[in-house]
């Protein structure tokens, strides 16, 4: 029986802007992930193996290990993994896995039981070296339109792997998220959207890190600013961060791309336009409820060559914020 959260765990989350919750996940859940990960670097070191571009595939290699043998020889050995394990990525366990009814639970219990997937998802490889691994404080809600600023999208970030401050987990400032959007800059480290430290909302409370076990969930608002250092341990740090929001939050269901139009009024524009958003509860509309991996990967897959153009909040680079 899938269990919401508590009304101390509710509390928490409303107050802090933040709420880790361990065992959401067992590893029989996660491991499925693992493999079809695994199976993206499989195919993309056997080409390169073909290539003559690393000497072998590291298959022996545990998940936590294999991607950095393979960097330290190649670094082309990213972009099919980052391209296509991130917002690209729509395998049947990633649907699974972002379906699961244990997180869907709890993420009701914020957004009530009509739960729409929010288009952005991304599965991220931390290792050494790796400069979008690390990414600097931020708001969920520097990506998204600002017509959705007010509203709540829950990030869960889930790392696949044990996550401590050595191999780079999540900090976040508690209560942060009560004030408002801060400025984002265009040029983070990474390439990132980064709010500098001057613009954190102040006086702000000392940023908490946040461990989380495989298996649990750090869950955050949109407002929470949040942020990942580099690591130097000879791992890969993997999470997946997915993202929820009620169906009353502004969407594309039941979209293409050529629906979208900036005249439209901003209630039916998409928080995040590029990509597609999915129905994952709905009492109200069962028929809404995209239950099977292939409806899934055919509803992302619309948005993989044509996409509408991002939210425009009028960020800038740092230097032309200030010339
Ligand atoms: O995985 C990370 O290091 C950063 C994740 C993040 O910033 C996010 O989920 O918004």
């Amino acid at each position: 029986m899938s269990t919401g959260l508590t009304a101390q765990q509710i509390e928490q989350f409303t107050e802090l802007g933040y709420l880790m919750v361990p065992d959401v996940f067992t590893d029989d859940e996660i491991q499925p992930l693992r493999d079809e990960i695994t199976d993206v670097i499989d195919g993309a070191a056997r080409r390169m193996l073909a290539e003559g571009k690393i000497s072998q595939t590291w298959e022996q290699e545990p998940f936590e290990t294999r991607l950095t043998r393979l960097y330290n020889e190649c670094d082309e050995i990213l972009p099919p993994i980052v391209g296509r394990a991130g917002g690209g990525h729509s395998g049947p366990a990633f649907f699974e896995f972002i379906s699961n009814k244990s997180l869907l639970a709890k993420i009701g219990s914020l957004v009530g039981p009509e739960i729409i997937g929010s288009s952005v998802y991304r599965i991220r490889p931390k290792m050494p070296g790796y400069a979008k691994g690390a990414v600097p404080w931020h708001q969920d809600s520097g990506y998204f339109s600002p017509h959705c600023d007010k509203d709540l999208i829950v990030t869960c970030w889930i790392p696949l792997v044990d996550t401590y401050p050595e191999n780079g987990c999540l900090q976040v400032l508690p209560k942060a998220h009560r004030e408002g959007v801060s400025r984002h800059f265009t040029n983070g480290p990474g390439g990132f959207l980064v709010i500098e430290e001057q613009d954190l909302p102040v006086p702000g409370p000392e940023a908490v890190t946040v461990p989380v076990p495989a298996g649990g969930v750090l869950l955050m608002t949109n407002l929470t600013p949040h942020c990942s250092s580099q690591h130097e341990k000879d791992v890969v740090r993997w999470a997946v961060d997915v993202r929820y929001q009620s169906a009353d939050v502004p969407n594309n269901i039941g979209e293409v791309p050529a629906d979208y139009s900036e005249e439209r009024p901003t209630h039916e524009i998409a928080c995040y336009p590029p990509e597609a958003d999915f129905v994952l509860q709905s009492p109200a509309q069962p028929e809404m409820v995209v239950d099977s991996w292939h409806a899934f990967h055919e509803i992302r897959q619309r948005f993989e060559n044509e996409r509408p153009p991002g939210p425009r909040r009028g960020w800038v680079p740092a230097e032309t914020a200030q010339a």
